[in-house]
């Protein structure tokens, strides 16, 4: 017997809420949250319900500050110079560090996080805590467009149908009555899209696990991939991890046609969700039907035949193949959950495999005990509401960047931070994957053992730009602050390089998870619609810069360690990137927004060859590049649609954390005129709050192309590293000035 929630569990589980207007204000008492840390940077926001809770565990400033609750740190005095205005950073920066050494943060952005979520939690017997539902719901309140009172796929995107439908259905579930006037604006306007049968093809299979979209309106999804052998080029083992994990769980869901109870709210929804009578829908004339505004990555006609035949399997499926497939499906399931301890690769598959546990074992089960423990991992409360974040939480992303910065600027070497930097690597020990996964072979993964991962150790994915910068901050940390132990061996250093070098692609690119395993034209498959380059790996410019960066430093202090290896990989690595530059002169990003991000690293690169603007016609049309955009303030700024269309795409406004992108990459060009990294150090300057801090602006993060993901962290570590190496680099140019003057 299979699962299912009754109606009755349903209603008293999620009662409806009568809820403000507006988020404006917390709808429950911020002074009363925590955040927990603990197992090597796990994060979990707690409610303290009784006074005498909240005595015993007194709200701290990392607590604080991630929830906008002001820090009253006193004024700090007003820098002198660069190097002191990186000092008032970091002085302030050091308040949000946790007691076990790394830094916590939000990871969201995403705006079709959340629904799954809650969609999930819903359709499999789970609810939140009421304080949870209510500050989920503020958050979807902040966030709806003011323009229309739609969604779109990230916080800065204009609305479409993904965004407005999925949210619109996670605000009715979580209590939100259908005459609140959020959700009637909501609705208008999704039905002004053309209501929720445009939805893109993530959007139609939640809303048909829901109950409130038909199955036969969705795009085949045949597990049946699974029993081909590996060998074949499109096997999905080739596929871009992200992509395969998701789709294990989800062809599983198809193919049993999971779909919730009918109850009261899946018929309202039913109602709510289209302009059309929901029961007069032709729904096998909707599977390719996309709302215009949705639209990223149309279907090409290779992927439109496909379908065709696979919707004509699916009226003649053969049922021991799909029992077979099913049963494969699931046990890849039970591998990825076992594997990352029921966190699994991200969010959406995540949510999809907590619903294929719950659905085949029940509420009695380990797994649906530790799969409904885990989703408060990917929880975060911010100052707007609680939100889902895009991974549970960007640990060693940040961690790697700070040390690196402290390190470079010097400040690593003042006594007031040397507690802090050895908690610092006490983290990053904790961290380092030191065995391969559990199900290793059989659930297709590559050798984790000496790898950092992006998050935590738990969640236990390799990462080569993760590894590449958890050595260097390592290396500089062990190597090049006084009186530091050497708590991390040499062996798992090796061991961190061992698995670098296997993640070097026949063109001499680095990838993100894994080596580039099918060929370009899987791309053509690409059935999800919002996303770009999802299919399978691509090579990446900072991904590969993270990786030579960190093996070079490595060969300095371990000149003796596959030094051979290690020179062909940086080697192919650099025509790799030259290659990669485009014709104006940048490079394009994939994971930060977006041409300041990724020209910062390649020039990074460039430097450790030597080359630089005075002898590198790569780093001089970089360079000229990157002025060109400088604007009269002396910062650079550009939009998240720049990652959409390849292009340079002005923000509004210039970004600190970008002027400092672009400064730094000037400083690896060793670029001669001092004027351009004086304005760009006066903005960031200019910009440090009393405290020394930054203000948070506009959102940092992309992937995919079209979906951007927030890096707050970033507004420290980037201006701390920045501000502090241009205060040494300028000086020496006025060293150089001055000598040649004599
Ligand atoms: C991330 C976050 C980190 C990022 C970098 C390390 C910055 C990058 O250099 C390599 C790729 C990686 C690890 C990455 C891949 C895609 C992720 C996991 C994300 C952008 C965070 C969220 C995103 C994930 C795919 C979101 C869930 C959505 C799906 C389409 C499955």
């Amino acid at each position: 017997m299979m699962y299912m929630p009754t109606e009755a569990q349903v209603s008293a589980l999620w009662p409806q809420l009568d809820i403000p207007e507006s988020g404006n204000k917390p709808f429950t008492d911020y002074s009363r949250w925590r955040l927990l840390v603990n197992d090597g940077g796990r994060h979990t926001w707690h409610y303290l319900q009784t006074d005498e809770e909240c005595e015993k565990w007194p709200q701290n400033d990392v607590d604080k500050y991630w929830i906008g609750i002001p820090l009253n740190l006193p004024d700090l005095a007003k820098p002198k110079d660069a190097l002191d205005a990186a000092r008032n950073g970091y002085t302030f920066y050091k308040h949000l560090q946790s007691h076990d050494g790394h830094w916590a943060g939000e990871y969201g952005g995403p705006m079709f996080l959340l629904p799954g979520l809650v969609i999930g939690s819903y359709v499999s017997g789970m609810s939140f805590k009421e304080e949870e539902r209510l500050e989920m719901i503020r958050y979807l309140l902040n966030h709806v467009n003011s323009e229309d009172g739609g969604w779109g796929i990230h916080i800065e995107g204009h609305s479409t149908v993904f965004g407005t439908a999925l949210n619109y259905t996670a605000l009715r579930i979580l209590g939100v009555q259908a005459n609140h006037p959020a959700a009637v604006r909501a609705r208008e306007t999704l039905h002004k899209l053309g209501g929720a049968t445009g939805a893109p093809a993530w959007g139609k299979f939640w809303l048909a696990v829901l109950n409130v979209y038909d199955w036969a309106g969705v795009n085949p999804v045949p597990a049946e991939l699974w029993l081909l052998p590996d060998w074949l080029p499109f096997h999905p083992h080739r596929w871009w991890i992200h992509t395969r994990t998701v789709y294990v769980p989800m062809s599983y869901l198809y193919g049993i046609r999971f779909k919730m109870h009918e109850n009261d709210l899946i018929r309202a929804l039913r109602e709510e969700l289209y302009p059309t009578n929901y029961y007069r829908i032709h729904w096998p004339s909707q599977r390719n039907n996309v709302c215009a505004a949705d639209m990223y990555s149309p279907h090409t006609t290779v992927l439109d035949v496909m379908n065709s035949v696979l919707s004509m399997y699916e009226g003649c499926v053969i049922p021991p193949f799909r029992r077979a497939a099913l049963a494969r499906a699931y046990h890849l399931i039970i591998l990825e959950d076992e594997n990352t301890e029921y966190q699994t690769l991200g969010p959406v598959s995540k949510m999809m495999n907590l619903i294929c546990r719950a659905h085949v074992e029940g509420p009695d089960s380990e797994a649906y005990k530790q799969h409904a423990i885990k989703r408060a991992d990917f929880m975060w409360l911010g100052q707007e509401g609680m939100m889902m974040c895009g991974t549970n939480g960007s640990q060693l992303w940040d961690i790697g960047f700070i040390t690196q910065a402290l390190v470079e600027t010097g400040l690593a070497k003042e006594e007031v931070n040397k507690e802090s930097l050895s908690r610092a690597l006490g983290w990053l020990d904790v961290c380092q994957i030191r065995e391969n996964p559990k199900h290793y072979e059989t659930s297709y993964r590559h050798t984790t053992k000496g790898a950092w991962p992006f998050s935590t150790k738990e969640q236990g994915y390799t990462v080569s730009d993760c590894t590449g910068e958890g050595l260097k901050a390592v290396l500089y940390l062990q190597n090049q602050v006084e009186g530091s132990e050497k708590i991390i061996s040499d062996q798992r250093l090796f061991d961190a390089v061992d698995v670098m070098l296997t993640l070097q692609n026949p063109n001499g690119g680095f990838a993100s998870y894994e080596l580039v395993r099918g060929p370009k034209w899987l791309e053509w498959l690409n059935p999800a619609e919002v996303f770009g380059d999802i299919m399978i790996e691509f090579c990446y410019p900072e991904c590969t810069t993270s990786v030579i960066t960190s093996l070079s430093i490595f060969r300095k202090h371990y000149p003796d360690y596959r030094s051979a290896d290690i020179e062909k990989t940086i080697k192919g690595a650099i025509k790799f990137l030259h290659k990669a530059q485009k014709a104006e002169g940048g490079w394009v990003g994939s994971w930060g927004i977006c041409f300041t991000y990724a020209t910062q690293f390649a020039l990074e690169s460039l430097s450790l060859v030597g080359e630089n603007y005075s002898n590198s016609s790569h780093a001089r049309r970089a360079c000229r590049f990157l002025l060109a955009w400088q604007r009269e303030d002396g910062g650079w700024g550009e939009s998240y649609k720049s990652c959409e269309q390849g292009t340079w795409i002005q923000h509004e406004n210039s970004q600190v954390v970008q002027t400092c992108w672009a400064t730094m990459a000037l400083m690896y060009a060793k670029y001669p005129d001092p004027e351009p990294i004086r304005k760009a150090v006066k903005l960031v300057i200019d910009r440090q709050l009393p405290d020394g801090s930054w203000p948070q602006e506009a959102i940092e993060g992309v992937f995919n192309k079209n979906c951007t993901i927030s890096y707050p962290n970033f507004k420290f570590s980037f201006p701390i590293w920045m501000l502090g190496r241009a205060h040494h680099y300028l000086n020496e140019l006025e060293e150089q000035a001055g000598q040649a003057l004599i």
